[in-house]
């Protein structure tokens, strides 16, 4: 039976594993869809948070959202991602995470959601928390659990 030690692994905070902001593929709140469908498409992320220039968190934008809102009823169209900016399209409603809080609440946010943003007290962005960092952590205090049963 495999033992969480649950203090150890949950109780630590976001701090220690967030991917940093700097390290963050991003897009601003005015960029056209065309630069968004770009940006997306070079780094191949399905989707990414939305800044403003000060780095202030407002939503997020994935590839799915872009293409929906330039379906038309016969055909897509391409001429709108010119003319249609990020804020017209972006998920607001995200859930997200401080830099104090504990990994136990961002493995439960991670269930439903693929990364949560981390931000400060100004909704400043910090990073993102992704569900590779959590399940690699999870991974990794797993084997050494079973290791140290094995030395028993
Ligand atoms: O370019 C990639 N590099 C690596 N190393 N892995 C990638 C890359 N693109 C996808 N992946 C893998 C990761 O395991 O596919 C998973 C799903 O990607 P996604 O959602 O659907 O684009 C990745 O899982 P993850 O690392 O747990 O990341 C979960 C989600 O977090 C990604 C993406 O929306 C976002 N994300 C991760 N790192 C990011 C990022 N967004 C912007 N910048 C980053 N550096």
């Amino acid at each position: 039976m495999i033992s969480l030690q649950s203090d150890k692994v949950l109780g630590a905070t976001i701090r220690d594993l967030i991917i940093p902001a700097e390290r963050v593929a991003h897009v601003q709140v005015k960029n056209n869809l065309e630069h968004a469908l770009l940006v997306l498409t070079k780094t191949g992320y399905t989707a990414v948070p939305v800044l403003d220039p000060k780095y202030k968190l407002h939503g997020l934008v994935s590839t799915t959202h872009i293409m929906d809102s330039i379906l038309g009823l016969e055909r897509i169209e391409f001429d709108k991602l010119e003319h249609m900016t990020v804020e017209d399209v972006m998920n607001k409603e995200l859930p997200s995470l401080k830099m104090n809080d504990t990994v136990e609440k961002g493995l439960e946010l991670l269930v439903d959601h693929p990364f949560v943003c981390v931000q400060d007290e100004d909704n400043m962005f910090e990073g993102i928390l992704t569900r590779r960092t959590i399940l690699d952590r999870l991974h990794t205090h797993f084997q050494k659990n079973n290791n140290e049963k094995d030395l028993d």
